[in-house]
């Protein structure tokens, strides 16, 4: 009779624990947003790259704008209210939004940081 309670305490201890262990994983799979890497660079020298990203749409996504250039570079998706004033050479600008229509949109460099820094621009698809 002991050990039959004994055995079926642990039965019960067992089962919370995997129920802890599998809500702890879905916790931190959560706290993971889609993260998409962006370098910065003048148009002479690389431009963005890549110079299209895809994200999901409904999901919040984190981009890291990586700016391995020499000089100052900005960043803007217009239809998204997303934007950074200034990114200095050797920074890295994390930006946080959510893409809640599907579409392809641009994105652009915002500080005037070489003679075609008009061309300094990229698409974002959002699908
Ligand atoms: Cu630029």
């Amino acid at each position: 009779m002991r050990n039959e309670i004994i055995a079926i305490i642990l039965m019960i201890l067992s089962t919370v624990g995997i129920v802890l262990g599998v809500l702890a994983v879905e916790k931190y799979r959560r706290g993971q947003l889609y993260t998409v890497e962006l370098i910065a660079r003048t148009t002479e020298h690389g431009n963005w790259y890549p110079r299209r990203i895809t994200v999901p749409v409904g999901e919040e996504v984190k981009i890291l704008i990586r700016n391995i250039d020499t000089v100052s570079h900005g960043f803007a998706i217009p239809d998204f209210n997303v934007a950074v004033e200034e990114i200095k050479a050797g920074n890295v600008a994390v930006v946080q939004f959510m893409p809640d229509k599907k579409g392809i949109f641009p994105f652009m460099c915002t500080v005037w940081c070489s003679e075609r820094h008009l061309e300094m621009t990229g698409e974002l698809i959002v699908e």
